[in-house]
Parts: structure tokens; C-alpha cells; sequence
């Protein structure tokens, strides 16, 4: 079945449930706030009930995203109450923060115990781990989850408010790193146009989505470039930050910080000429979180992600692992507690 037609059977789903549970991943970006934004909205259109959830997510005192104020880190009580799971930007299952519940309700039904379950609708651009959903829309050469989303309405002939307009740009705007990574097709670039004629407002999102560091948040910056290593051997530059000089930055309490910035931290240490992989490392609780960028389609990431069971795109990947950072000569080494 090609995605078009996949695109009108998830509609048409939507249109027969009546409590729908919307989900994306774990410390949500503004990819992922923002499709839940816009599916939240296409739902109450249709007067259904709805849900939406997504792991860690901070609440923002300068919330930006349409309908974000509907989302909660509050994982919903029974999976079984919906009839209608939608799965958003998450790259794996591992990423709902409802992994484990999720699977045991899928074993429930293929063993005949649970004889209802709600039907899974997977909305992704992320390069595929496994296949899971009743209805997966899994397109790696989209930009965004949300410009998924643009197809989503374009196919079922939906009104593009002004809202979803501002959905939709601001997860291209922010999957393309302002349209400066590989993944900014031409097509990204076209819808985001249409969508500024549909109302949405390009100076307001960039002024959320790049002028808005903190003061610490730029601290945190300077030592993660205070901390860079660079190999011009092998192109591979890093920086890591240990749980200690974090919590030297952010006074305890202070702040929560924005979780795209070790992203752009990452991001930013790719510029270096000559770099091929940038990685940048940090500590948080009892694990060490990885981000990966490439500089060019010849050095695949999520493959370097997918090893230490990540994942992600060609060029933009993570991962995360028990232990902790212990610096050596030129580096860091992942230790286990
Ligand atoms: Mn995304």
C-alpha cells in the first residue's frame, strides 16, 4: 500500500474512535510537541476525546507550540481505555516511555487473553528498528514528523489552520536545524512556504526557537567547548560534560534546560572544518546520553547509534547507557556504576 493511501486509512481510524491516546517521544523536541500539537487539534475537530503524553516533558513558562498546554508527562492509567493509539516521532518503541506496557498489551491480545486492544497508528521519520504498529507511516526521507503531517491533511483534504500551519513549520524548521542539515529538501522548503501563506509566523518561531538561551544555558555551552577534543586523524570531534560541572552551572533548582540544546551543542561542534563525527556526551542520572552529527551521507550515524542501542538518521543520532563519564588522556571512557 503505497503512504497516501496508508495516510487516508489512519484517517479514517481517526474518525471512528472516540478516545484517542497521542504519544511521543521521551523528552519531546519541538518535532515532537508540535505533531502532537497538530493531531491534538485534528482530533477535537472530530469531537474526539483525547490524551496526549509525552516522557520528561518540561513544561514551558513561554510555550509556543499550539495546544502544548494539553500535553503532560503523566503517563495515561489504562492503555485499554482508547481505542486508538497514535505514535508520533519516535524512532522505536523504547522511546514511548510506555515500552514495556505497550508490549505487554500487544503479547495480551496475540495470546488471546486481552480480546480488545486500540488500534497502534505510527507517524515517523526516523530509519526503521522494528515493525510494530498496526498501521506504521514510516517515511526516513521526510524531513519532519509534521511534514508527514502536511500529507496527512493534504490527502484528506483537511483545512490547514493557522495553528497547524504554525505545527507544521515549526518541526521543519527545527528537524532542519533552520534549514541548514542535509535532511532541508526542496519539498521542506516548498511546504514551509505554503505554510507561512497559510498564517503561520516565521519571526515568532525563530524567536523561540533560536533566541532563547538562558543565561546558564550558555554557560553551559562554554565549558562543553571548553571541553572539545578534536582528532584531525580521524575527523572525529567530541565534548562531553560530566554530572558535576552541570550542576556547578545550574545552581540546583534554577532551571530545567531546554532539552534541544545539547542538540545545537552537538550540532555546533560539527562546524569545525575537517570534522567528519561530532559527539557529544553527558551525564544524566545514572546513564551516559550520546548525540552523533555527521558532516557528510559517508558516515551513517544512527548505524554508530544503533550499536550501543540508539537510533536515529543518517546524519543525526543518539543513545543512552548505563554508567558514567571517567576523562582520560584525549577523551572520555563510559564506565559502568
Ligand atoms: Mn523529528
Amino acid at each position: 500500500m503505497n503512504y497516501l493511501k496508508k495516510l487516508q486509512q489512519a484517517y479514517h481510524k481517526l474518525q471512528q474512535a472516540k478516545k484517542v491516546l497521542i504519544i511521543s517521544h521521551t523528552s519531546p523536541d519541538a518535532d515532537a510537541l508540535s505533531s502532537l500539537g497538530a493531531i491534538l487539534e485534528i482530533s477535537h475537530d472530530l469531537g474526539l476525546e483525547t490524551y496526549a503524553y509525552a516522557d520528561q516533558k518540561v513544561s514551558s513558562p513561554h510555550s509556543f507550540i499550539p495546544h502544548e498546554e494539553l500535553i503532560t508527562n503523566e503517563p495515561p492509567v489504562n492503555l485499554l481505555d482508547f481505542d486508538l493509539i497514535f505514535i508520533l516521532d519516535c524512532g522505536s518503541l523504547s522511546r514511548t516511555g510506555l515500552e514495556a506496557r505497550i508490549r505487554t498489551m500487544l503479547k495480551a491480545t496475540q495470546e488471546g487473553r486481552t480480546l480488545q486492544r486500540p488500534y497502534l497508528i505510527e507517524f515517523d521519520h526516523h530509519q526503521a528498528q522494528e515493525t510494530y504498529a498496526d498501521l506504521e507511516i514510516r517515511l526516513a526521507d521526510k524531513a519532519s514528523t509534521t511534514e508527514i503531517i502536511y500529507y496527512f491533511l493534504k490527502t484528506n483534504n483537511l483545512a490547514i489552520t493557522k495553528s497547524l500551519a504554525n505545527c507544521i513549520l515549526i518541526g521543519l524548521l527545527s528537524d532542519t536545524g533552520h534549514f541548514l542539515h542535509a535532511n532541508s529538501s526542496q519539498k521542506a522548503i516548498a511546504i514551509s512556504s505554503e505554510m507561512l501563506l497559510r498564517g503561520a509566523s516565521l519571526p515568532k518561531i525563530v524567536n523561540y526557537t533560536i533566541r532563547n538561551k538562558s543565561f546558564s544555558a550558555l554557560k553551559v555551552w562554554g565549558q562543553a567547548l571548553e571541553n572539545m577534543q578534536f582528532n584531525a586523524q580521524t575527523g572525529l570531534i567530541s565534548s562531553a560534560l560530566q554530572a558535576e560541572e552541570l550542576k556547578k552551572l545550574l545552581p540546583s533548582g534554577e532551571e530545567v534546560l531546554n532539552p534541544d540544546l545539547f542538540g545545537e551543542i552537538v550540532s555546533f561542534l560539527s562546524t569545525l572544518e575537517g570534522v567528519k563525527v561530532a559527539l557529544f556526551l553527558r551525564e544524566e542520572g545514572q546513564r551516559v546520553k550520546g548525540s552523533l552529527r555527521s558532516t557528510s551521507k559517508k558516515y551513517d550515524v544512527a548505524k554508530i547509534a544503533q550499536n550501543w542501542g540508539g537510533g536515529g538518521h543518517q546524519q543525526a543520532a543518539g543513545f543512552s547507557l548505563p554508567g558514567h563519564l571517567v576523562r582520560i588522556k584525549n577523551g572520555w571512557k563510559i564506565v559502568k556504576t
